[in-house]
């Protein structure tokens, strides 16, 4: 049952709209309809962009301008239905970063969080706060919320990854900050691998305090993600919505790794196909491995490694796996968890 229907115009109520709207009012039972929807209407379009395009213009841009110069080279991966807005989806940001061998992308850092999603590459590292990881693919990466971050990479090949941020999210609240650090990388005051020492083998230092909301692990390695999958998949237990899938972790906490966007990853076995499914936040998945077909609002997107595609809020998703696959994926779920609005819907309605 939706609410009543707007109700109809004539020259007198559109005369008084025009008088109104020149002393800055409005009336509501003229916009109701628009803004309180009986489900979600999004301007989001379902979409998919092929890895290989992307690459072959991400590379092209390494031959236009450094990334030094550009601070980070990124092209964004702009939603159809959000055009100009640098959004995936209304509340989410996607880019792919290119840097090329021997550059940097200059430290700075800004109240919106970041996550990398290693695309293309590896052996390039990303220092936050103090130390530095390498990034192989399949790694997943977090910067958190005014953490400084620069990036360089000393190895041999172009590295391209995924950068997933809140950036509209904080539009929206209109808080955003941000400050460069004045050199190209930030003082490495820990040894390598401290973090995922410390916090990221089932312990934690005795009396920790917990700083900030993002976990302290800042590089979930793929080799460690995808060991777990595969010996979880033994047990051949399969949601039918979502295969096997797991949410990367804060483990102080055991919420999700970040305060603003909720990570995923996921194992469809070959020739599994999921159940419909609908939920409210959007989201923005990668092809990690495999390949197969997901329908969205009853249109089919082919997808193999290295894919992007990204499901509007509450349209109906069914997934299809030809070969295994693997989808790392993110959306804005745990802000709406947070702010008790998150829905979601199985099976056929
Ligand atoms: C940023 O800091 C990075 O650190 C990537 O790699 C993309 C997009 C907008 C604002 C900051 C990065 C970004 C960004």
């Amino acid at each position: 049952m939706s609410l009543t229907e707007k109700p109809q115009s004539s020259p007198e109520r559109d005369a008084y709209y025009e008088k109104i709207a020149k002393q800055d009012f409005r009336a509501l039972w003229d916009v109701l309809n628009n803004i309180i929807t009986p489900t979600p209407k999004s301007a989001c379009q379902p979409h998919l962009w092929d890895f290989g395009v992307a690459k072959k213009l991400l590379l092209e841009a390494g031959e236009l301008i450094t990334a030094k110069e550009a601070e980070r080279r990124v092209l964004i991966l702009e939603n159809p239905g959000l055009s100009g807005q640098s959004r995936i989806t209304t509340s989410l940001y996607a880019g792919l970063q290119l840097v090329l061998p021997g550059e940097v992308a200059p430290a700075h850092r800004h109240s919106q969080s970041a996550l990398r999603f290693v695309m293309d590459g590896g052996g390039a590292c990303t220092a936050v706060n103090g130390e530095r990881t390498i990034m192989n693919e399949g790694d997943f990466v977090i910067t958190p919320p005014w953490a400084w971050h620069d990036h360089g990479n000393e190895s041999d090949r172009p590295m391209i990854w995924l950068d997933g941020l809140d950036i509209p999210m904080l539009s929206l609240f209109d808080a955003s900050f941000a400050e460069g650090f004045g050199d190209d990388s930030q003082d490495i005051t820990k040894p390598t691998g401290d973090s995922e020492a410390r916090y990221g083998a089932n312990m934690l230092p005795v009396d920790y305090e917990k700083k900030g909301l993002a976990s302290p692990i800042f590089n979930y390695p793929y080799a460690r993600t995808r060991e777990a999958l595969e010996t979880m998949r033994q047990g051949d237990e399969w949601d039918p919505c979502h295969g096997l899938k797991m949410c990367y972790i804060n483990p102080v906490d055991g919420g999700f790794a970040m305060p603003t966007i909720a990570p995923f990853v996921q194992l469809l076995p070959k020739g599994f196909k999921t159940a419909a499914y609908r939920s409210t936040d959007a989201t923005v998945f990668s092809v990690v491995e495999g390949s197969g077909c997901t329908i969205i609002g009853g249109k089919t997107f082919d997808w193999k490694p290295k894919d992007i595609f990204v499901i509007p809020s509450w349209y109906e998703v069914v997934h299809e796996a030809d070969a295994d696959a693997v989808l790392f994926s993110y959306s804005d779920r745990v802000a709406q968890q947070k702010l008790g609005i998150w829905r979601e819907a199985r099976g056929v309605e």
